[in-house]
């Protein structure tokens, strides 16, 4: 062995210690196969994102089956429905009544540390700080994945790469130009964040559409509230002060809730910018594609990390099917199915984009187009029935 580059084995190397890659590799080990996980980033770095809040309710039965379901039965808070509030009017969608179905609100950076909790109790190989990450020879029979921790060149040989790495990772960028097709939509405005210790303003979610811009009242727990406001691409986070964020929250929501929030100091203010993308196929050789790193959806529908989860679960029946059953079917479709369900989650989030917020270039007809599908959603069983059914997630 070279001392210089120290070299291992698996059978799944995982790259990205997100939810995508930790789930996985949970999944994995637990059916006895075995992974390492290689993370850019530090474990606090991973655990300060303050992200995603929603959860399908095949997302949640996945989690349990990965046997970290416990603290999210505990705290998570089951929803029923959400609100959708147009100027000062608003109406229930009810997913309980339309689909049987609910999501479940609980923090991705809770779930992310019960994972990291999971992944340590069962001895699991993650490196953090990783740097220079390479995949090599991922569409011959053996791939090696080089890079370099703590100081040296390490490599990594092993039968299959997971590209869990983010809109910003290696992986995709792996498969070659020719064979990689991508699809974007960038829109022309971004998402305002606000983390704040104060109790929610509703029990459920209201997505508000406003002359002024769209803003969304979610939460993290009963005295941990997330806030978001539609603000320009171009905005930055000095330009809002708490009090003139709130201002602004009060009037975009209907009166009664702006009459009773509860404003407090924030603990986290953030902007991200909203982007529908999809890259195909999702894998090449032994390179396959997890979460962000093939698809990001704007986060009207909060289906990102539910995209990421039902990936997963593709990928880990595929690799189950090959490791214990000496079958490939799995392998050979993971593509095609994961993505038949992708594009299902970027038509729904691209709409209720599209429906909720201002565009700058917006014409007249535009508007009473907007107009017109909201009075639509609001009378229509049908309608209804369609958003919950698409809210909640559809089957795997
Ligand atoms: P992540 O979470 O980006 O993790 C990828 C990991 O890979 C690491 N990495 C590398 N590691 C090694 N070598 C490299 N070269 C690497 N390059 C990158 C990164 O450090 C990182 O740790 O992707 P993953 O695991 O696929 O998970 C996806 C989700 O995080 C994402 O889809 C959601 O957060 C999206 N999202 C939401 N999704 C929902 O389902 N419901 C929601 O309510 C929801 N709300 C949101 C959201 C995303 C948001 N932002 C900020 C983008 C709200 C917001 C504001
Ligand atoms: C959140 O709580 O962060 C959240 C909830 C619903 C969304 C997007 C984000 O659609």
């Amino acid at each position: 062995m070279n001392t210089d580059k120290p070299s291992r084995r698996t059978q799944v190397l995982i790259i990205g210690g997100g939810p995508s890659g930790l789930l996985l590799s949970q999944l994995l080990e637990r059916s006895g196969i075995e992974t390492v996980i290689l993370e850019r980033r530090s474990r606090e770095y991973v655990l300060g994102r303050i992200r995603a809040g929603v959860l399908e309710s095949g997302t949640v039965e996945l989690l349990r089956e990965a046997g970290v379901g416990e603290r999210m039965d505990r705290e998570g808070l089951v929803h029923e429905g959400i609100y959708l509030a147009v100027s000062n009017r608003g109406f229930r969608i009810d997913f309980k009544h339309h689909t049987g179905g609910t999501v479940r609100v609980y923090g991705q950076t809770e779930l992310t540390r019960d994972l990291y909790r999971a992944r340590d109790a069962m001895g699991g190989t993650i490196l953090h700080e990783v740097d220079q990450v390479r995949i090599e020879d991922a569409d011959s029979g053996s791939p090696r994945v080089s890079f370099r921790h703590e100081g040296r060149e390490r490599r990594v040989e092993c039968d299959f790469v997971a590209g869990c790495d983010g809109f910003h990772g290696v992986g995709r960028q792996t498969i070659p130009a020719d064979v990689r097709r991508e699809f974007e939509r960038v829109y022309p405005f971004g998402w305002l964040g606000l983390l704040s210790p104060t109790p929610p303003v509703s029990e459920e979610l209201i997505y508000a559409s406003h002359e002024r811009g769209f803003a969304l009242c979610s939460m993290r727990n009963p005295n941990l509230s997330r806030y978001y406001l539609q603000v320009p691409l171009d905005d930055a986070t000095e330009n809002w002060p708490d009090a003139v964020f709130w201002d602004e929250l009060k009037c975009r929501i209907p009166r009664d809730a702006a009459e009773s929030i509860v404003t407090g100091a924030s603990i986290e203010k953030s902007i991200a910018p909203l982007r529908s993308f999809v890259a195909e196929p999702m894998r090449w050789g032994r390179l396959f594609l997890c979460g962000d790193a093939a698809h990001i959806v704007p986060p009207t529908g909060a289906k990102g990390l539910n995209l990421a989860a039902s990936d997963v679960y593709y990928l880990w029946q595929a690799l189950k099917q090959h490791y214990l059953d000496r079958e490939d079917e799995g392998i050979d479709t993971y593509s095609a199915r994961a993505l038949a369900r992708v594009w299902k989650a970027e038509r729904f989030s691209w709409s209720m984009t599209r429906l909720l917020h201002r565009f700058p270039d917006q014409s007249d007809f535009d508007r009473r187009m907007q107009q017109a599908e909201l009075e639509y959603l609001e009378t229509s069983v049908a309608a209804q029935a369609s958003l919950a059914e698409n809210y909640i997630g559809l089957p795997y």
